[in-house]
């Protein structure tokens, strides 16, 4: 009954091939499903897609070794796992998750599906969405039995095991991150550890599948209104003139205070979007996680003002905009503040804006459409009359400080 040998991810982007790559790894026959034929001819070439440490070894030794094969179709497994995006649609007034990948995902499973298969669901998604793959695969095989029809007797199991990994650290984390399985049954929440054991070395705990969604949303929104609480003390510190960093370093001296730090606001693909999960659902129960969001979404433009306020003191002002990503040490701008900012400070063409970011080769469309180009670090440095820290790379955290002595320095930050 708990035997898996042959293993269906469906979504090989960040989560989803990472998770083939352990199971194919431990001996599974994995196959791997994406839309996008380029993904799919990569990683039967045996590379991954996206840089990530450790991962291009790792991917190699399983195609290799016939384990792991993409294919834009699937085909029949005992188990099916969706990691697929599930991005926010509509307006902060009106959050709406899109499940239409999710949705696509389940149709594509259908066909294959048998009798004992499991299906489980990784995507971060808003509560009620494992049941509601039940109710789709339910109405697309009325020959099947699901949960919520025949309880434990029934012929599939469906459960959510939300990831949890940081990128950065994927591989590690998959592996020994602590994990959160839900069922819709306890049987369904069983046969989802069996599948996970296969490779996870951290803790797995068994719950319900509305708990298991509600925690992972959970995690990201206690971030963010950790978050966004520091950065309310920096509003508060920029009127009273006191140092943001220097104040939460000393109430952090508390054994029982442990304050996150404030900066440009918010990026990355889930702490910036996931707290709108919940609230879509929960509107009127939800005034601390939106005020939180609100007050994570107004930093870029605290930013633009701060940068408006010196540049008009200069004739000719040049602005080093150090950092693009939406944290240090990484490539990815997804929902990063710095980009958000440099947009707007070109948009209003407040001085010339010298760009760097050492991650990147290419400047993303929507600033070079706007005229901006990458730069160099030393020479922004050398031509800047105002220097802005928008990200904490460690390579920018190095600097010579003799070299901003007669710049004017507005470190987002506090890293230097
Ligand atoms: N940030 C601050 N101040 C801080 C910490 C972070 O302004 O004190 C900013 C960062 O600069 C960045 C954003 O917040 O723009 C998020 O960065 P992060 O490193 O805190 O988190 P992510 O988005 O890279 O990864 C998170 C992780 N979630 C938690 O720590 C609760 C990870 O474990 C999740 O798996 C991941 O989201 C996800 O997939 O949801």
């Amino acid at each position: 009954m708990n035997n898996f040998e042959r293993v269906a991810v469906i979504g090989l982007g960040y989560i989803g091939l990472p998770t083939a790559a352990v199971f194919a790894e431990n001996g599974i026959e994995v196959l791997g499903v994406d839309i996008h034929p380029r993904i799919v001819d990569t990683v039967n070439e045996g590379r991954p897609h996206f840089g990530e440490p450790n991962l291009d070894a790792l991917v190699r030794r399983v195609v290799e070794s016939g384990k792991l094969r993409a294919s834009t179709e699937l085909r029949p497994a005992d188990a099916f796992i969706i990691a697929v995006p599930t991005p926010l649609r509509g307006s902060h007034q009106a959050p709406s998750p899109d499940l239409s990948y999710v949705q696509s995902a389940v149709q594509s499973i259908a066909p294959v599906l048998k009798g004992g298969d499991l299906v489980v669901l990784e995507s971060t998604s808003p509560v009620g969405t494992t049941q509601w793959i039940a109710e789709l695969l339910a109405q697309l095989r009325p020959d099947l039995t699901f949960p919520h029809q025949k309880g434990e007797l029934a012929m599939i199991q469906i459960a959510h095991c939300p990831e949890r990994v940081l990128p950065g650290r994927i591989l590690e984390e998959v592996i020994n991150n602590p994990r959160v399985i839900g069922g819709l049954t306890r049987k369904c929440a069983q046969r989802a550890l069996a599948l996970y054991r296969i490779f996870a070395r951290g803790e797995c705990r068994v719950t319900m599948a509305r708990t298991a969604e509600l925690s992972k949303l959970t995690e990201n929104a206690f971030r963010d209104v950790n978050i966004a609480f520091a950065n309310e003390l920096a509003l508060v510190c920029d009127r009273l003139k006191i140092n943001p960093w220097e104040l939460i370093k000393l109430a952090n001296l508390h054994p029982r205070v442990n304050i996150l730090q404030p900066g440009p606001g918010v990026g990355g693909h889930c702490i910036a979007v996931d707290p709108w999960f919940v609230i879509a659902t929960n509107p009127e129960e939800t005034k601390l996680i939106r005020a939180a969001r609100e007050i994570n979404d107004a930093r870029p433009e605290f930013v633009c003002e701060k940068v408006r306020g010196c540049a008009s003191s200069l004739k000719n002002p040049v602005i080093a905009c150090l950092g693009l990503s939406y944290k240090r040490d990484v490539d990815d701008l997804r929902e990063s503040p710095a980009v958000e900012i440099v947009r707007r400070l070109a948009e209003e063409r407040i001085g010339a804006l010298l760009v760097v970011e050492p991650h990147i080769s290419a400047l993303p469309p929507e600033l070079s459409k706007l005229g901006l180009e990458l730069h160099d670090f030393d020479m922004a440095i050398e031509r800047a009359n105002v220097v802005l820290l928008l990200v904490d790379h460690m390579s920018f955290l190095q600097i010579d400080r003799n070299l901003l002595n007669d710049k004017i320095v507005i470190d987002t930050r506090g890293a230097w």
